[in-house]
């Protein structure tokens, strides 16, 4: 895709819709990755996380394209301890590859980030613009920026708009709960009975694919506090926050349990948190289970 020049909507001549665009140019070079560097490499990530070479590949080569751009303050990774920073009014974090664990199997893997206006760590309502990238049968992307949520297809260099107002179906049809019933609390576990006797199965390991499918069919995505686990498994800077804001962009909520993902305090990069993304009804209901339950 040509850079400044193609104002594909969304990646206008600002410094924003340059990240945007980036992200959309570095993708070829991503997917190339997953196919080669498909070994472990020697580190686990400041989670505890074994990386994979493509992490680092695509982790390295993000860092170098998102600091070369003018206007771009610092880079933040799930892959990385610390924040590199620079000189610049935008502030990029980056999930660098979403689904380590599915590249064995070939399932859904992708790249998510979110674009602030304050350097990290910082809370959700200082983004200006997030989007998630999806290496799947096809390259897609999907970004929210200025209340809007479109779809790109990535092809040969080109991001192609194939949906210019991405909204969350009124009714729900799929749901996609990770951690495991045995981890669960009695207020979620029951919520989970309910909707599983109504909505379809959507669990793949990777939850840009899980969340795609909920912006797709509507229902509800959920990685909750567990019991051995209170913040959940899920990242707030990294993963929470940013798809908690095109969830939001598309007309669904986000929520800890008790609140916006975009409200929750964040005091480290690396904090986790309990994580639900869907259809506004079923998110509150689900908070309105768990303000009984206290
Ligand atoms: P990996 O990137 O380590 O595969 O984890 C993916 C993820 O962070 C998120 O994308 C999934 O929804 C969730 O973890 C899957 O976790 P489980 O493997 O515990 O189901």
């Amino acid at each position: 895709m040509s850079k400044s020049t193609d104002l594909t909507p969304g990646m206008t001549d600002t410094t924003t819709g340059r990240i945007v665009g980036e992200f959309a140019d570095a993708a070829t070079e991503i997917r190339e990755a997953i196919a080669t560097e498909r070994q472990f490499a020697d580190e686990e990530n400041p989670s505890g996380e074994s990386q994979l070479a493509a992490d680092l590949v695509a982790d390295e080569l993000l860092e170098e394209r998102l600091l070369a751009l003018d206007g771009v303050g610092s880079y933040a990774s799930e892959e990385r301890e610390s924040v590199t920073v620079d000189e610049g009014h935008r502030h990029v974090a980056v999930d660098p590859l979403d689904g380590s664990s599915n590249l064995e199997p070939n399932s859904g893997m992708g790249t998510i980030f979110g674009v602030y206006d304050t350097q990290p760590p910082t809370i959700g309502r200082n983004l200006v613009a997030a989007g998630f990238v999806i290496y799947g049968p096809t390259t897609s992307m999907v970004v929210a920026r200025n209340d809007r949520v479109r779809e790109y297809i990535i092809h040969d260099g080109d991001a192609r708009v194939v949906d210019d107002d991405v909204s969350v179906p009124t009714d729900p049809t799929v749901y996609g709960f990770g951690g495991g019933r045995e981890n669960w609390n009695d207020a979620f576990a029951d919520y989970a009975t309910e909707l599983q006797e109504r909505l379809k199965l959507r669990y793949g390991g990777a939850m840009i694919a899980d969340v795609s499918q909920v912006l797709t069919y509507g229902g509800l995505f959920s990685y909750p506090a567990l019991e051995y686990r209170p913040t959940g498994k899920l990242r707030l800077q990294f993963e929470g926050q940013p798809m908690g804001y095109i969830v939001e962009a598309a007309g669904g909520k986000s929520s800890d349990g008790h609140q916006s993902l975009l409200d929750r305090e964040i005091d480290d990069i690396h904090d986790r948190t309990p994580l639900h993304l869907g259809n506004t009804s079923l998110i509150e209901r689900l908070e309105e289970r768990y303000e009984r339950h206290e």
